[in-house]
C-alpha cells in the first residue's frame, strides 16, 4: 500500500452502516439476481484517467488537486499512481478498470519512446493484476489530447497523422491483449470538424471507415477475442463528431461492413448531449444487436456540457439497466465509472466515497430493474399495445401492397379507433419500483 489512501479501509456491504460510515448498503457482489451475482451484472470499472491521471483543471482554472505522482512525468511517477490505483481497487473491490495509454505512461517525444513507456508499466500493471485478480475491461489509445491530433487522428486531413494514430492503436491494442482486456475501446474525440468550411466530411468518414477495418483485421490477426466498441458521443470537444450517437454508428458500421464486428459503448452523458435518453440509446443498441458496455455517470442537466459526474439518480439508472436487462445483460461489457470528482473534492477519501455512492446507487437501479421484469407489467403493456398486429389481416397488410391494402380498408370499411397510450399508468409502475 501507499500513503495515499492512508486510514481507510476496504468498504464492507453493510446496510447497517453508521450514516458517515463508508459502506455499501446496497451492493452485495455475491447476492443473486435472477440467478447471477450482483458482481457479474454489474462488471464495475474504475477509470484510471478521471481518478488518477485528471488534475482537477477547468476552462476557467487550473490543477486543484495534489497528488505526489503530478510532480513529474517519469516512469517512476507512473508507478507510483499505479501503485495507487491498485490501492483504490483494493479498497473498493470492484472487479475491473479501464485506461488510456497516456493515463498509465509518461508521455515520450518520440513513437519509439512512448511505446517503451508504455511497455514497461503494461509489464508492472500486469504484475499487480495477477497479484490481485484485479481485470482489466478494456483499454484505449488516448487519439484527442496531444496537439498532433488536434484536427483529428484517423479523420486528420494530413496522412501523417493517421499513420501515427494506427501505430498507437496497434500499440495499445497489443497492450490490452497482454493484459488479457475483455474490450478495446474506440473513442473519437477528435473524428469531427470545428468548421465545414474547411472540411471534407466525405474523405473524413471514408479514412475512419478504413481506420476501423484495419483496427478489426488486426484484432483478429493476433487473436485478440475482446470486442471492439465505438463509444458515441455528439460534439464536445470538436462541434460535430462523426459517430454522434447509436443510430448513426449502426449506419455507419453498415456502409463499412463492420456490423457483426463492433459494438457499442454507450455513455449516460453522452446519450443526454445527443438529445437522447440513456435508456432509449440502450434500447436501440440492444434492439439493433450491438449492445456492448456502458459508461456510467451523468451530466449537470443544466450546463450542457459533458461533466462526467458520478451517477447518483435511482430512477434513471434503473431504466438504463432495464434495458441492459432486455439486452441480455453484459457479456464483455461492463459498467465503467466514466466520471469524475468535482474539482473542490481534494481528498483521496472523496474519491472512494464518488464510487462507494455511485456502486450502491447502480445496485439499486439493478435490482429495481430485476423487479420490474419479474413482476412483467410493463412488457404485458408493451405486448398488449401491439396485439392487433398478431391478427392476420394486419400480417397480409404488411406481406401486401398500398393497392391490396386499399381494396381491404374499403372492403372492411376500416375506421381505426385511437386508444389511451397509459403513459401516467406505465409511470406509476415504474415508481412502484424505484
Ligand atoms: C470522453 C469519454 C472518454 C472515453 C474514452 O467524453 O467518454 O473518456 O470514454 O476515451
Ligand atoms: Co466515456
Amino acid at each position: 500500500m501507499t500513503d495515499f489512501f492512508q486510514g481507510l479501509a476496504p468498504v464492507p456491504h453493510n446496510p447497517d452502516a453508521a450514516p458517515d460510515a463508508l459502506a455499501f448498503r446496497h451492493y452485495d457482489p455475491d447476492a443473486m439476481i435472477m440467478g447471477k451475482r450482483m458482481e457479474d451484472h454489474l462488471r464495475f470499472a474504475v477509470a484510471w484517467w478521471h481518478g488518477f491521471a485528471w488534475p482537477g483543471g477547468d476552462p476557467f482554472g487550473g490543477p486543484t488537486f495534489e497528488r505526489p505522482w503530478f510532480a513529474e512525468d517519469t516512469i517512476a511517477s507512473a508507478k507510483l499512481k499505479a501503485d495507487a490505483a491498485f490501492d483504490l481497487f483494493a479498497l473498493l473491490g470492484q472487479p475491473f478498470f479501464c485506461f488510456h495509454d497516456a493515463d498509465i505512461r509518461p508521455e515520450g517525444a518520440t513513437f519509439a519512446q512512448n511505446a517503451r513507456n508504455l511497455d514497461e508499466m503494461v509489464d508492472y500493471i500486469g504484475q499487480k493484476m495477477s497479484q490481485t485478480g484485479t481485470r482489466l475491461l478494456w483499454g484505449t489509445a488516448n487519439l484527442f489530447s496531444h496537439r498532433r491530433y488536434m484536427a483529428g487522428a484517423a479523420t486528420n486531413p494530413d496522412p501523417e497523422v493517421f499513420a501515427y494514430a494506427a501505430a498507437t492503436v496497434k500499440s495499445c491494442i497489443d497492450a490490452t491483449h497482454r493484459l488479457d482486456g475483455e474490450n478495446y475501446v474506440l473513442w473519437g474525440g477528435r473524428e469531427g470538424y470545428e468548421t465545414l468550411l474547411n472540411t471534407d466530411l466525405v474523405r473524413e468518414r471514408n479514412q475512419a471507415g478504413r481506420f476501423l477495418q484495419m483496427v478489426v483485421d488486426y484484432k483478429h490477426k493476433i487473436g485478440f477475442r475482446g470486442t471492439i466498441l465505438i463509444e458515441p458521443k455528439p460534439q464536445e470537444p470538436t462541434k460535430h463528431q462523426y459517430d454522434r450517437d447509436v443510430a448513426t454508428v449502426y449506419g455507419f458500421l453498415k456502409d463499412f461492413g463492420l456490423e457483426g464486428e463492433v459494438r457499442v459503448n454507450i455513455e449516460q452523458g453522452h446519450a443526454i448531449l445527443a438529445g437522447h435518453s440513456f435508456e432509449h440509446e440502450l434500447a436501440l443498441a440492444g434492439a439493433l444487436g450491438i449492445f456492448g458496455s456502458i459508461d456510467m455517470n451523468r451530466n449537470d442537466y443544466q450546463s450542457g456540457w459533458d461533466t462526467d459526474q458520478f451517477p447518483n439518480s435511482v430512477p434513471e439508472v434503473a431504466l438504463a439497466y432495464y434495458e441492459v436487462l432486455k439486452a441480455g445483460g453484459f457479456t464483455t461489457g461492463g459498467t465503467n465509472f466514466d466520471a469524475k470528482l468535482r474539482r473542490q473534492s481534494l481528498d483521496p477519501e472523496d474519491l472512494v466515497a464518488a464510487h462507494v455512492g455511485a456502486m450502491d446507487i447502480c445496485a439499486r437501479g439493478l435490482k429495481a430493474a430485476a423487479a420490474m421484469l419479474a413482476d412483467g407489467g410493463l412488457e404485458q403493456a408493451r405486448a398488449a399495445r401491439y396485439a392487433g398486429w398478431e391478427r392476420p389481416e394486419a400480417r397480409q397488410w404488411l406481406d401486401g401492397s398500398l393497392e391490396t391494402i386499399a381494396a381491404d380498408v374499403l372492403a372492411r370499411d376500416i375506421n381505426p379507433r385511437p386508444v389511451s397510450g397509459r403513459q401516467e399508468r406505465l409511470e406509476n409502475l415504474v415508481s412502484r419500483f424505484v
